[in-house]
């Protein structure tokens, strides 16, 4: 199956964190596909990536991105597909920059904001697994799966003083 998810960062230095959105795309055998697409350093990219993401099949995007974190919003201005926004943490800004520049968007053109980091990322992907599931009862019944299990986790092992 092609992929249905494209994971795009502003660059190589986001991947430990956006690499969470992949981990849990590939637990629940989502394919994806990753690159990088920088909205200040390659914006023609950008704009191509954008424009094209309907005809490459895709059905989400996430971008994630840190700073003055401009790549989820302006590949959102350029296609309708549902864009999730990753707010990569900054080191000088601990990722405030980040959550700003993703989240105030204008009305009119939306980006679906996540947390800040690695939690944000995992979100990212298990929330597009969550919309692509609305059409793929597989998928669904692997969902489910892997709430259940994450439930029987904490119930199984109350006690915070044990691993
Ligand atoms: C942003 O600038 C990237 O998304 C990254 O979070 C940040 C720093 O990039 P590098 O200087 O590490 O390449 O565009």
């Amino acid at each position: 199956m092609s992929a249905q998810v494209a994971i795009v960062m502003g660059s190589k230095s986001d991947w430990p964190t956006m690499e969470a959105a992949a981990d849990i795309l590939d637990l629940l055998q989502v394919p994806y596909h990753v690159e990088v697409v920088s909205a200040h350093r390659t914006p023609d990219k950008l704009m191509e990536f954008a424009s094209a993401a309907v005809k490459s099949g895709f059905k989400i995007i996430i971008g994630g991105a840190g700073g003055a974190a401009h790549l989820p919003g302006m590949i959102a201005a350029k296609t309708r597909l549902p864009v999730l926004g990753v707010p990569v943490q900054s080191k000088a800004l601990s990722g405030m920059d980040s959550l700003l520049s993703i989240v105030q968007m204008p009305k009119g053109i939306a980006v679906g904001t996540l947390a800040i980091g690695t939690a944000g990322a995992f979100n990212a992907g298990l929330l597009a697994a969550q919309m692509l599931a609305n059409h793929d009862a597989q998928l669904a019944a692997r969902l489910d799966a892997f709430r259940e299990q994450q439930t029987r986790t904490v119930l199984e092992n109350p006690d915070p003083r044990v691993d």
